[in-house]
């Protein structure tokens, strides 16, 4: 829905970067009545297998023929070069897969493998030492880089292979009904430049969704400050805080929005860090192969005349994730919903899965500006607790804080994929194992699940399972 010249005036809690929290803000959206149209004036009705996949519904026409064609690109298997197109070669030397879409699956979510030890094809491992770099990031491994890739092209060794290994966890709700929630350990092996340093962090990490992207580019700085709460100055144990990162096009320090711990501040740099460190896709704004130090095979067979995905393809990527449709949410008006939907507030989930959010002004996307719509997120950081950290800071993230995941379309997971695992390294089987995981600041949260009644705990997952 378009807003109406709507200002936003605000400084209750002024701070000293000059933004400030504003409880008036966040009582605001939450005062907003919650309709079907997830996405706003993007949405489509959509709920088949391909819900993911379609363009938003009030895209102009000026970018629908970039869109197909990011389409085309974000599907398009890369070759090693030189390769059959000159326009797509430049996979490698050392990669995760061939294709955006062979981790996106379907632009749903990834998922761990299936077997212990199985290669991983929708997930990947970041990993870093003790640290910052010069622009406040994570410290690369000696050897390494940032992210294991696992795979290289002919002649060139994969760095090596990641395993996950999973510990039952045995627990149970309130009510005695016992559930049994899985840990993962990453195990390294294959190692093809010595071992890994002891103080190694790591991060396993599953494929996002990539719907609605583009309305979360746009939610304004000063709307995030304002919901950030760092010092839980209104005392509801919620502190919220703002990751800060590198800007690798803008070559500054941004906004983080996008990424398990926003730590890509937007599409651009996240599409272009995703080429790269995914696929060993050069682009203008990383023109340079990953190619860790000392891996001789690795930059020998670096091809460089001129960086392998063009500025104008990169564009076309950066359209298209931009502009992917939010389906509407499906049976808002059966009684488990609307009783799901109560469940969700009085349990305190809407404190970081804030239903409302609102973009700003932008006269170059003009479809996705002053947008009122529902992510069920407040793109923010959140301590989760011990269970879900990783232990490995990213930016202004520490290792237990994670971003809001967005809720709008999960409801749709398994159609899209064909599997239900979530959290960002997929170790939950189900919604309720995901919820069962949150603990630090959403503890108190997670405790209102499971010591609600069973009618009511299903009612709380009908209502996800229509978004
Ligand atoms: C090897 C698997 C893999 C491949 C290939 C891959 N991605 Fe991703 N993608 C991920 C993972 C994992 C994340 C989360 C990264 C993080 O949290 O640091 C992600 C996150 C994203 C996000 C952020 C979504 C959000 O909600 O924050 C975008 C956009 C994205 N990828 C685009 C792309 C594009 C474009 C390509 C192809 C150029 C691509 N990805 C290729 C695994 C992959
Ligand atoms: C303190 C903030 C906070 C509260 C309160 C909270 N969540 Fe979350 N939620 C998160 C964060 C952060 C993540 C991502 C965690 C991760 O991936 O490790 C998440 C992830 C999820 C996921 C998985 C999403 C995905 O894409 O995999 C679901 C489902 C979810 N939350 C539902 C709920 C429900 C239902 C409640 C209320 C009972 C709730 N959350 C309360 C912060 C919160
Ligand atoms: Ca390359
Ligand atoms: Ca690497
Ligand atoms: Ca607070």
């Amino acid at each position: 829905m378009k807003r109406t010249g709507l200002v936003i005036v605000a400084a209750m809690f002024a701070t000293s970067q000059g933004h400030a929290l504003d409880t008036s803000v966040r009582d605001r959206l939450l005062a907003i009545p919650l309709t079907s149209e997830l996405g706003g004036d993007t949405t489509r009705p959509l709920a088949t297998a391909e819900a993911f996949t379609f363009i938003s519904a009030n895209a102009p026409k000026k970018v629908k023929v970039g869109f197909t064609f990011g389409n085309q690109l974000f599907n398009t298997v890369w070759f090693p070069a030189p390769g059959p197109q000159i326009t797509t070669d430049g996979l490698g030397p050392v990669f995760n897969r061939e294709a955006c879409s062979d981790c996106h699956i379907n632009n749903g979510r990834g998922l761990p493998p299936p077997e212990v030890g199985a290669p991983m094809d929708s997930m990947l491992v970041r990993f870093s030492v003790p640290g910052k770099d010069e622009n406040g990031g994570p410290v690369s491994v000696p050897g390494y880089g940032d992210q294991l890739q696992d795979r290289g092209v002919e002649g060139v060794p994969a760095e090596g292979r990641a395993i996950i290994e999973w510990k039952e966890i045995a627990d149970s709700y309130d009510d005695g009904t016992p559930y049994s929630l899985r840990k993962p350990t990453v195990l390294f092996t294959d190692l093809a430049f010595g071992p890994m340093p002891g103080n190694l962090m790591t991060s396993p990490r599953v494929a996002n969704p990539m719907i609605g992207l583009g309305l979360l580019e746009m939610v304004s700085e000063d709307l995030l400050y304002t919901l950030a709460d760092p010092n839980d100055v209104d005392m509801d144990g919620i502190s919220g805080r703002v990751n800060v990162v590198w800007d690798a096009r803008d070559k500054t320090m941004a906004t983080g929005k996008f990424g398990w711990k926003a730590n890509s501040p937007n599409l651009t740099n996240q599409n272009s860090g995703a080429a790269l460190g995914d696929m060993g896709i050069t682009t203008p704004i990383r023109p340079d192969d990953n190619c860790g130090v000392g891996q001789g095979l690795c930059a020998a067979s670096a091809v460089h005349n001129g960086v392998e995905m063009t500025k104008i393809f990169l564009n076309q990527i950066n359209v298209y994730t931009r502009r992917l449709a939010v389906p509407r949410q499906r049976g808002p008006g059966l009684p488990e919903v609307i009783r799901g939907q109560t469940q969700f507030y009085d349990a305190g989930c809407q404190a970081c899965h804030i239903p409302t959010l609102e973009t700003g002004v932008d006269p170059r996307n003009q479809d996705l500006a002053e947008q009122t719509f529902h992510p069920f997120t407040d793109l923010l950081l959140h301590d989760m607790g011990e269970g879900l950290s990783d232990g490995r800071p990213d930016f202004l993230a520490t290792g237990s804080e994670w971003r809001t995941a967005p809720l709008w379309g999960i409801g749709l997971t398994k159609k899209v994929t064909g599997h239900e695992r979530y959290l960002h390294d997929g170790r939950a089987r189900g919604l309720e194992e995901a919820i069962l995981w949150h603990g630090g600041e959403a503890k108190a949260s997670k405790e209102n699940f499971r010591t609600m009644p069973k009618d009511a705990r299903d009612d709380l997952v009908a209502f996800l399972k229509s978004l």
